[in-house]
């Protein structure tokens, strides 16, 4: 039993039984709907989007009003915390993000500090405080973070980066510089991850964008071992009859296809994955949920090419509870808005027969 009236995303995250597999979309609010871009010019640029919490809960919003998914996503920005910390983000029309203040040397560092979240960040927990008032028990609210490696490679690169030449010299000729900052991210991540759930996240993602760009070696010593690190301090509650009473944790490494294993070992709920990934290679389907993974390109294909995309995910994934059906990356923000329905429609329809509630 839980309050909640939708809560198949909960449950197939504790890998439950559900009537179908639920379904939501990365960046499933952003610029591919036009009431996103109307609401963008509204607040004029995308920092005030994120930090008017009454803009964010309506950003939140709007794909539920033309799509039946199966959970909500706080709109917001990974790149909050390396703001809160002093970089001074900000988006130049038609470009990626960018810091004033980007990290030249160990002593900006060193000097970084650790953002109280209820104070620099409470936008953010007062965005959700609001969507969860607005959502009225209807779909679970996804809070989130950006991974320490991948926020450190926005805070070195001084923004969106092809080489990653920056932050791969630290790692190579200084690894103890690298250290002190991951050490330091993961410190404010979990004070920001704990107040998103203290606000009313229900469950929360982490999202390793980049670390599918170092080795198999560098992967668990720069980024896993630090997102395991963050797991350990998430206040997640406890399992009961009611699912809300604990709060899942999805981490995705975009590329990790490879290190499925060593993810699970970090005793997260969920593991996301890219469409590089054989849903049906995936070992421990039943016990560990798995979130993914239909390429998001596919959705620029008619209605037919997507229901059997979506019919091939399916069925790698087979008749085992714990999935969550998503693109394998963010949505792109020229897909044509009814597309999105084709996926939903057909996720809805062809799931049931995997399902016997
Ligand atoms: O111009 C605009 O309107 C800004 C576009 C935009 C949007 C809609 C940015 C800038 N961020 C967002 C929202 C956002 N970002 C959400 C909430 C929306 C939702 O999911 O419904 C989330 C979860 C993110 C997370 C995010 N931001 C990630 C991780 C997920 C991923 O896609 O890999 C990353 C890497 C970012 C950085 C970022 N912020 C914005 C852009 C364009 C980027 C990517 C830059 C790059 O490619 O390096």
């Amino acid at each position: 039993m839980s309050y909640l009236k939708n809560d198949r995303y909960l449950r197939a995250l504790q890998c439950l039984p559900v009537d179908y597999t639920p379904v939501w979309m990365m960046r499933q609010a952003g610029r591919y709907l036009p009431e996103y871009r109307k609401l963008r010019l509204k607040a004029g640029n995308f920092m005030t989007l994120c930090q008017t919490p009454e803009l964010a809960c309506e950003a939140t919003l709007q794909p539920l009003k033309r799509f039946d998914l199966d959970a909500a996503i706080i709109f917001s920005d990974i790149l909050t915390i390396p703001d809160a910390m002093g970089l001074g983000l900000h988006f130049e029309a038609g470009e990626g993000p960018k810091f004033v203040k980007p990290i030249l040397s160990n002593i900006d560092i060193e000097q970084l500090p650790i953002p109280d979240p209820e104070q620099s960040l409470k936008y953010v927990m007062d965005a959700i405080r609001l969507t969860k008032k607005e959502l009225a028990g209807k779909i679970p609210l996804i809070g989130f973070s950006g991974s320490p490696w991948t926020l450190a490679t926005y805070m070195l690169e001084g923004g969106s980066s092809k080489a990653f030449t920056k932050i791969k010299k630290m790692m190579y000729c200084d690894p103890k510089a690298l250290h002190l900052l991951l050490n330091k991210l993961s410190t404010c991540i979990a004070l920001y991850l704990n107040a998103q759930i203290q606000a009313g996240a229900q469950s929360i993602m982490i999202f390793d964008t980049w670390g599918g760009v170092l080795s198999h070696q560098c992967y668990q010593e720069f980024s896993l071992y630090y997102m395991q690190m963050i797991l350990s301090q998430l206040t997640r509650g406890v399992k009961s009859p009611d699912v809300t009473s604990y709060v899942p944790i999805t981490l995705f490494t975009k590329g990790g296809g490879l290190w499925l294993d060593h993810i699970m070992q970090t005793g997260c709920d969920a593991i996301g994955v890219d469409w590089t990934v054989d849903l049906s290679k995936i070992k421990h389907k039943g016990q560990v949920a798995v979130q993914g993974n239909l390429d998001p390109s596919i959705l620029y294909a008619g209605k037919s090419i997507i229901e059997s995309n979506v019919d091939t995910v399916l069925t790698e994934f087979g008749g085992y509870n714990g999935h969550i059906f998503n693109l394998g990356h963010g949505i792109h923000q020229d897909t044509p808005v009814e597309h999105v329905q084709y996926l939903i429609d057909a996720v809805h329809q062809q799931s049931k027969r995997y399902h016997y509630d």
